[in-house]
């Protein structure tokens, strides 16, 4: 990683684009290191009352309501928000006139000397992010855990605080802006269909995930699913030192499945992991373990801490959570399968399935899940803005009924599965049409059920 010696912020004028977590921390760092901030933000002052609140003792200028394209072109450098599309006007002129821009992670990394493990990829990010932060820390390692997870990397930075190991989930959003950004080892977990709603296609999406592995050299090295091909297609080209996980196939140097044990091949060393006791359930949370050893092994970690650690790591909330049994039915809750990738992960952990899904359409295809429907859903339930789609796509599949809210759904599913049956809300989308965040629709389905 650059040293913090060879970016000087005194007095340069930054803007920073966005204010919500990531431009707040951002503001804050870059005027404590004497730079000339101005914030900006499409929306008012008044939806930014405590955004502001936390920028009172700082000499920020502000641009509320609106992007001036004056400042943006005047700047000396620009910090970009996750949140904020690539294709904004004010930015594409900027970058015409020769301005930088980078993003939270690009200016992030240029303060952070210690070894960073970045995780990329559809689904698997948070939770392979969270194990691998717990092996670090079982093997005594200072580390610190954030990015897409909810705590920008800027922060770190800017406490100062002195850590030995970075893990940094990252999204293709933060991957957009970077120019130098080079972990140590980056992991692609997977690959499918999502964020249609912001790139132009599939393959704008593919090839912003890919610039993870873009700055890396032969001394990095990239952790990368083998029995996902269209990972592997991509991972022919990269610099790094390949280390590959896999549940299908052996492998000479890597971690993979063999019957019930987890081996790891590195260097003509060799040790095993048997998964009998391993508290995280379905097949996908298996590569999830691999890929978080890998990492971490790579990293100085020890085999025999980090196999009891990763045995021991519990599921996160709203991952195909379960609620509660009612009527000899299984109630899950899987509010943060948001795209049809891990959708099918969740459908093939079961049969006899009652699904509810729908929600804001992220514009791709639902086509993907109709061998897995027609084969274990007995009953769909389709709310939310995507259910037109979605029926048009799966509903000749099996029984599909539409719900007015989570919660008719939620009483619906209870007077229609037999006994024996499970209840899976795994929507497929967004919940942004219906509820402020996938944790609200967590909250309110598990209070539905609880109600039951
Ligand atoms: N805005 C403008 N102009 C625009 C567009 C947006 O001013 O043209 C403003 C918005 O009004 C808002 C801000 O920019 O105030 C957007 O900020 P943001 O969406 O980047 O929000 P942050 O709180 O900084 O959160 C971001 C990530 N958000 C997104 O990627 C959308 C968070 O990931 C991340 O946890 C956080 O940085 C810390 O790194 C969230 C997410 O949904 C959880 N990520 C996506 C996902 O996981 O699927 C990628
Ligand atoms: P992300 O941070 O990439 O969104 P999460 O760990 O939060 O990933 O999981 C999001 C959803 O994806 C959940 O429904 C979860 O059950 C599912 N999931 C987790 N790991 C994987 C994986 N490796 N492959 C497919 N789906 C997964």
């Amino acid at each position: 990683m650059e040293s913090e010696i060879t970016m000087q912020l005194n007095d340069k004028n930054i803007l920073v684009v966005g204010l919500a977590k990531t431009g707040l921390a951002c503001a804050r760092f870059l005027a404590s290191r004497g730079s000339r901030v101005t914030v900006t933000d499409m929306r008012g002052e008044s939806s930014l009352a405590e955004q502001l609140g936390c920028l009172d003792g700082f000499e920020i200028k502000r641009e509320l309501g609106y992007h001036d394209q004056h400042t943006f072109q005047t700047s000396d450098l620009i910090v970009v928000s996750p949140g904020v599309p690539r294709t904004l006007p004010q930015l594409i002129v900027a970058q015409g006139a020769g301005v930088e821009i980078i993003s939270e992670i690009e200016l992030a990394s240029r303060f952070i000397q210690a070894p960073m493990v970045a995780i990329t990829g559809t689904n698997g990010k948070t939770t392979t992010t969270t194990i691998i932060g717990e092996l670090f820390k079982q093997n005594g390692f200072r580390t610190f855990v954030g990015g897409n997870i909810g705590n920008p990397l800027i922060e770190l930075a800017e406490s100062g605080e002195p850590v030995e190991r970075v893990v940094a989930e990252i999204s293709s959003f933060q991957l957009e802006w970077i120019s130098r950004f080079r972990p140590t080892v980056a992991a692609l977990l997977n690959l499918s269909e999502d964020h249609l709603d912001r790139y132009a296609s599939y393959r704008e999406y593919i090839e912003a995930k890919l610039r993870i592995f873009e700055n890396q050299t032969g001394d990095d090295f990239a952790v990368v699913n083998a029995d996902d091909a269209l990972v592997m297609e991509h991972a022919a080209t990269f610099r790094a030192q390949l280390f590959p996980f896999s549940r299908k196939t052996e492998l000479d140097e890597g971690i993979f499945l063999r019957n019930d044990t987890i081996v790891w091949r590195h260097s003509g060393r060799e040790e095993r992991l048997p998964i009998a006791g391993v508290r995280l359930q379905g097949v996908h949370n298996l590569e999830n373990i691999m890929a978080a050893l890998a990492c971490t092994l790579l990293l100085g970690c020890r085999p025999a801490e980090s196999f009891a650690s990763a045995r021991n790591f519990e599921a996160l909330h709203h991952r195909m959570e379960f609620v509660r049994e009612v009527n000899g039915v299984n109630w899950f809750e899987d509010s943060k399968a948001t795209n049809v990738g891990s959708v099918e992960k969740a459908l093939e952990s079961f049969t006899d399935i009652t699904l509810i899904a729908g929600g804001k359409d992220k514009g791709g295809s639902y086509a993907p899940l109709a061998p897995l429907v027609r084969e274990r859903v007995r009953h769909l339930i389709l709310i939310g803005e995507a259910s037109v789609r979605m029926r048009e796509e799966l509903g000749a599949l099996t029984d599909t009924r539409d719900a007015e809210t989570l919660e008719d759904a939620v009483v619906l599913a209870a007077r229609i599965t037999a006994p024996g049956g499970t209840v899976l809300m795994s929507p497929a989308c967004s919940s942004f049409d219906m509820f402020r965040d996938y944790e609200e629709r967590a909250q309110r389905f598990v209070a539905a059920v609880k109600a039951l």
